[in-house]
Parts: structure tokens; C-alpha cells; sequence
């Protein structure tokens, strides 16, 4: 086994004001109804639930609220909060394990194990696996949703500068980030992907190379730096035949396989010490499918091979 930690800490967080559609509130239950804890038990680790954040109270805070970000005060009270317990659980040494919630969550888990990787010395990158590039700003945006603008703001691109409140902001450099299965990306949001010299794998790449040698690449640069990383998995990456239970769905996404093979090169690179799966939507789910795929992806990316796949319906089963 070449998981580096054997503790893996679930935080559930059920954020959902970040997105245009309501329902992410739901997917921290739904990740647990899929058997999230009984997986990860099944691979060896010890599973410590921590069960869910509760919605923060709305600071009175007057810090002058910016244009084009919907519910700013909300999503404000959500980020602080969220990089506070992700910088602990990164110190208390277990993998943590963000269940959203929508992509805004991220703004505070990715900031919190930063702060923390960087106080070790060590530098963290980010594996931004999503159909969305997620760079927009207050100044780009056309919708104004706060999940839009995440990998953004971890760059330290302007325009959010007190979401955090007082919580210490550490940005990723944009060499650090990496947009992985990309197939939606607004005009001047593109621009400033660019003019960061981001590195990007879309679907074109994917489908001409594969997503192997693509995926590779991405942990030789995290290893050759001495590195970490942290995945950021948003579901919608995946095709919507395979996750139809998110809000954002854009056609000619990710294979069910496509994602299994990133999950376990990730597992056997050893690399990944902290992860965010985020915008499942139960209410907008079949069944349960979406929870039950994005389970056995996480199944994959920390160990379980396919010659011994559980799969995580069984969990589903009533008790006893
Ligand atoms: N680019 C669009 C926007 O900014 O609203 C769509 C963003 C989708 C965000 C989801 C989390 O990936
Ligand atoms: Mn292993
Ligand atoms: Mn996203
Ligand atoms: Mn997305």
C-alpha cells in the first residue's frame, strides 16, 4: 500500500448558496447513504466521521459587499469557517475529505490544508478535475455564482479579497493549478486562463491521448517539485449519462473508466494528501446513481483495485 496516511477524516459541508441550483445541501448524506464510511473502512483506513458543519450565523461584517457574487455574506461565512477546520484536519495528520456542497467550498478546504503544507514546507498543487475551469471573477462572471469563481480566487486573482475574514489567505500559484477535463469555459474567464498560463487538459486532449499519459504528467511535475496534491473532484467532470445529478451538466464529459483510471494512477502515485467532492445534487440524482459512482471513484483513488471492487451499492442495503 503506498497511501500515506492511514486515517482518512470525512467532513461533511453542506453548502449549497455558491451554486445557481439549491439540492448540494444534500450531498454530504447522500455521499454517507452510499456507503462512503463503509469503503474506505473496507480499504483498511480508519474512517473518522466528522460529521457536518452547520451553516455559519451571517456576520454583521460591513466590509463592503463586491458586485457579481450572489450571497457573498453567506458564501463569506461558509470560507472562513471551512479553511479554520481544514487547516486542523491537515495538522492532525489524516487525509481529509471534503463531501460537498458546491465548488465554493473549496475556497476555504484548498486555503486551509495550504496554509497548512506551506508551514511544512512543502508545496501544494491542486488537480482541478471538472468540466468547468471555475476562473471567474466578479469582473468576468455572467452568473455571478460564487462556485464559478473558486479556482480563481485560490490564485489569488482580485475581486474576493475579505472572503476569508481573518483567516490567512495562501494562494496557489497558477503553475501549481491544474484544469483537468475541461469542456466549459466562459469568453473572458478563458482569457484570464491564458494570460495565467494555466495549465489545462480538456476533453480534446483527453480524447487525442488519453487520459494516462495525461494524468502522468501531472504527478511526475508534483513529484519532480517534491510535492503534494490536492484533488478537487467535481463531479460534474464525469459524461451526464454517468452523473446526471449535478447542476451544471455539459455533454461529452469523462467515462466512467476515463475517471477510474485517473483515480487509481492517483492512488498508486501516493501524492494525494487532502480532497474535495463537490456539487452532487441528490434532488437532481436517479436513484442514488451519482452518489453511488462518485463513491466508487473515491473507492479507487484510495486503493481498491478493480479485481476486488465492492461496490458501494451493497452498502446501500438495510442494515443487518
Ligand atoms: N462558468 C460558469 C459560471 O461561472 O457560472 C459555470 C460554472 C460552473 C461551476 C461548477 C462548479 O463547476
Ligand atoms: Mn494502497
Ligand atoms: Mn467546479
Ligand atoms: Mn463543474
Amino acid at each position: 500500500r503506498s497511501d500515506p496516511a492511514r486515517r482518512v477524516a470525512l467532513l461533511g459541508v453542506p453548502i449549497e448558496i455558491g451554486a445557481g441550483l439549491r439540492g448540494t445541501l444534500m450531498g454530504p448524506a447522500a455521499l454517507r447513504t452510499a456507503g462512503i464510511g463503509r469503503v474506505l473502512d473496507q480499504l483498511g483506513f480508519a474512517v473518522e466521521d466528522h460529521g457536518d458543519m452547520t451553516r455559519p450565523a451571517l456576520d454583521g461584517g460591513n466590509d463592503p459587499v463586491p458586485a457579481n457574487a450572489n450571497y457573498y455574506g453567506e458564501v463569506k461565512s461558509w470560507v472562513g469557517a471551512i479553511s479554520a477546520r481544514a487547516y486542523e484536519l491537515a495538522k492532525s495528520g489524516a487525509v481529509p475529505l471534503f463531501m460537498g456542497g458546491d465548488h465554493s467550498l473549496s475556497m476555504g478546504s484548498v486555503n486551509g490544508v495550504a496554509r497548512y503544507w506551506q508551514s511544512r514546507g512543502k508545496p501544494l498543487f491542486v488537480l482541478w478535475f471538472d468540466a468547468h475551469a471555475d476562473y471567474n471573477t466578479p469582473a468576468t462572471t455572467l452568473t455571478a455564482n460564487m462556485h464559478g469563481m473558486s479556482a480563481a480566487f485560490l490564485c489569488g486573482e482580485p475581486g474576493l479579497d475579505q472572503l476569508l475574514g481573518d483567516e490567512p489567505r495562501v494562494s496557489i500559484p497558477p503553475s501549481r493549478l491544474d484544469l483537468f477535463g475541461i469542456r466549459s469555459i466562459d469568453p473572458l474567464e478563458k482569457e484570464l486562463v491564458r494570460q495565467r498560463a494555466i495549465p489545462v487538459v480538456d476533453m480534446r486532449a483527453i480524447d487525442e491521448f488519453g487520459v494516462g499519459v495525461l494524468i502522468r504528467r501531472v504527478i511526475d511535475r508534483v513529484r519532480a517539485a517534491g510535492g503534494v496534491l490536492h484533488l478537487s473532484f467535481d463531479v460534474d467532470v464525469l459524461d451526464p449519462a454517468v452523473a446526471p445529478g449535478v447542476g451544471t451538466t455539459v455533454p461529452g464529459g469523462a467515462t466512467y473508466r476515463e475517471a477510474h483510471l485517473v483515480m487509481e494512477l492517483l492512488h498508486d502515485s501516493g501524492l494525494v494528501r487532502s480532497v474535495d467532492i463537490v456539487e452532487l445534487n441528490p434532488f437532481l440524482d436517479e436513484r442514488g446513481r451519482t452518489a453511488r459512482v462518485a463513491v466508487e471513484l473515491l473507492g479507487s483513488l484510495f486503493g481498491m483495485q478493480i479485481t476486488d471492487r465492492v461496490t458501494p451499492s451493497n452498502a446501500v442495503l438495510p442494515e443487518g
